[in-house]
């Protein structure tokens, strides 16, 4: 019988599981599948983790996720084809919960597919081998409860590790002697440590937006956030501003690229993330930056140097959830035969024509097309439940429209569902006011 590992089950490890799962629920014989998993439990980095550094087995962390995140974008653009937050909570809920509801939804649709006994939880993978010869994997795993190694052949492999969990540290002259607490963002877990501080965060992105805004939500004397190549340029609050590149720092004074110099007492490394897959010899292994197009992946999906090996959700995101599973079904539907892998003179001009026009992006608008376009390609080339792209796309220019507004007040609005047509309410209290990030607290009527 042919075999499947899937390594990792976060939200695309769980996307290639449920795309087996449905297949075989509509009648097809599908492959055995085993599902790696590092950590104890499944959704990836929604599994909140207090812990930093080493896990309790000496395993790096994988979470980067920290207390009172709240969905950074309208939980409508990720919403599951399959399986839609209303059916999960059983009412329409607000468009921008909480990691712990995000976390209770994905658990949701894989507890109702019954696929938990795929899952080996607590089981790195520590090493992948192929054998040009019988064409098959060998996975080197460790059960950490066990502390036992052993082997296992398989004919196919998907790689859905995430590479949002190695940090990128550069360095900054003066840091070695700085006296105040230095962390990356994927230690960063809560907010209320830097209550009454002033802090600096260096990056423009995401997480430094995101970071950013909690500590000062959550009481931060001053927020102060470093740019490399332009500003973020958001309507910040009084105590919010950003500056030019750190160029070093003397004891607890920061110098800019400007002259510009502020007392800091903390310094937060919101320098993005590295894709790192230690488990995968030199052949095997994805080397790509964080950009829409990876490299090294025809149709996003297959590793261009082994069809039998699979990547999934590696690309910088826009799209996530619906867009992991729109990539696991059409890999899975590659590994039942369903899709002929096209000749590789044609995969290549595929990835060419994606490269290009990637290479002309230049705003976020721009970029959100470009992924929904994406998505769209492969959705056609599946039977993962069909859903309004363009939809989903508007409602990211809203999100944009509405960040630009207020980016302390973007998560109060609400966004109708493209799944089931129907308009979340309104979240009751305002983000800023809203300290408590439970579940119990956010589905509170
Ligand atoms: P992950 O969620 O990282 O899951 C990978 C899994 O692989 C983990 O469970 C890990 O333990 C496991 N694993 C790793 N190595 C091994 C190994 N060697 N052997 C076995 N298992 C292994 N997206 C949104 O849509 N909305 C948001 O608001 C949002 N906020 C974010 C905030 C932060 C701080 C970060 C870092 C990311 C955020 N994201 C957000 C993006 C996030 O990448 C996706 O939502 C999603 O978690 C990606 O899923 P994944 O399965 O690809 O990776
Ligand atoms: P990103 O989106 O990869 O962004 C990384 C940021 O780090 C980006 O602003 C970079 O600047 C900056 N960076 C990287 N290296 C440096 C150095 N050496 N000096 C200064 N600045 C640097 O990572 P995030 O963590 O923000 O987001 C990752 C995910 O987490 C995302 O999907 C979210 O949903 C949550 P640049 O822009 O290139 O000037």
């Amino acid at each position: 019988m042919t075999k499947v590992a899937v390594i990792g089950a976060g939200p695309s490890g769980l996307a290639q599981l449920r795309a087996f799962q449905s297949a075989a629920q509509k009648g097809a014989e599908i492959p055995e599948i085993v599902c790696f998993e590092k950590q104890a439990d499944w959704g990836g980095l929604w599994n909140y983790t207090w812990r930093t550094g080493l896990d309790e087995y000496g395993e790096p962390v994988h979470g980067s996720m920290y207390r009172y995140l709240w969905s950074n974008g309208p939980k409508e653009c990720l919403e599951f084809a399959d399986y839609s937050f209303e059916e999960h909570f059983g009412k329409p809920i607000a468009s921008y919960p909480p990691r712990a509801v995000l976390w209770d939804y994905i658990k949701g649709r894989v507890e109702k597919a019954n696929v938990r006994h795929w899952v080996r939880f607590s089981t790195p993978v520590r090493m992948v081998r192929f054998d040009e010869e019988t064409r098959k994997f060998t996975v080197t795993a460790h059960n950490r409860v066990e502390d036992r190694m052993y082997d296992e052949e398989f004919d196919y492999v998907v790689v859905a590790t995430g590479h949002f969990s190695t940090p990128n540290v550069p360095y900054f002259e003066g840091v070695r002697t700085f006296n105040g607490r230095v962390l990356h963002a994927h230690d960063f877990r809560d907010a209320l440590e830097f209550k009454d501080k002033d802090i600096l965060i260096v990056g423009r992105s995401y997480s430094a937006e995101d970071i950013g805004s909690q500590c000062w939500k959550y009481g931060a004397r001053s927020v102060t956030t470093s740019y490399r190549s332009k500003p973020m340029g958001f309507k910040w609050p009084e105590n919010f501003e950003e500056r030019p590149l750190l160029t070093r720092l003397e004891n607890r004074t920061a110098h800019f690229l400007d002259g510009s110099m502020k007392q800091v007492d903390a310094l937060i490394l919101c320098t993005g993330y590295q894709h790192h897959f230690p488990f995968l010899p030199d052949e095997l292994r994805l080397r790509t930056a964080n950009r829409l197009w990876a490299d090294g992946l025809y149709k996003g999906v297959v590793f261009d140097k082994n069809p039998q090996l699979f990547y999934i959700g590696m690309q910088d995101q826009f799209y996530t959830f619906n867009m992991f599973d729109v990539q696991a079904w059409w890999a899975r539907d590659l590994m039942m035969g369903r899709i002929k892998l096209p000749r590789e003179s044609e995969l290549k001009a595929n990835f060419d024509m994606w490269r290009a026009r990637e290479e002309t992006l230049e705003d976020a608008e721009q970029m959100i097309w470009y992924q929904g376009d994406y998505v769209k390609e492969l959705l056609a080339e599946t039977d993962y439940p069909s859903f309004d792209i363009e939809g989903t796309n508007r409602t990211f220019m809203e999100w944009e429209h509405h960040k630009a507004e207020n980016i302390m007040g973007f998560r109060d609005h609400a966004y109708r569902s493209l799944m089931t047509g129907n308009m979340s309410p309104r979240h009751h209290t305002p983000w800023v006011e809203a300290l408590d990030d439970s579940m119990e607290e956010y589905l509170r009527n």
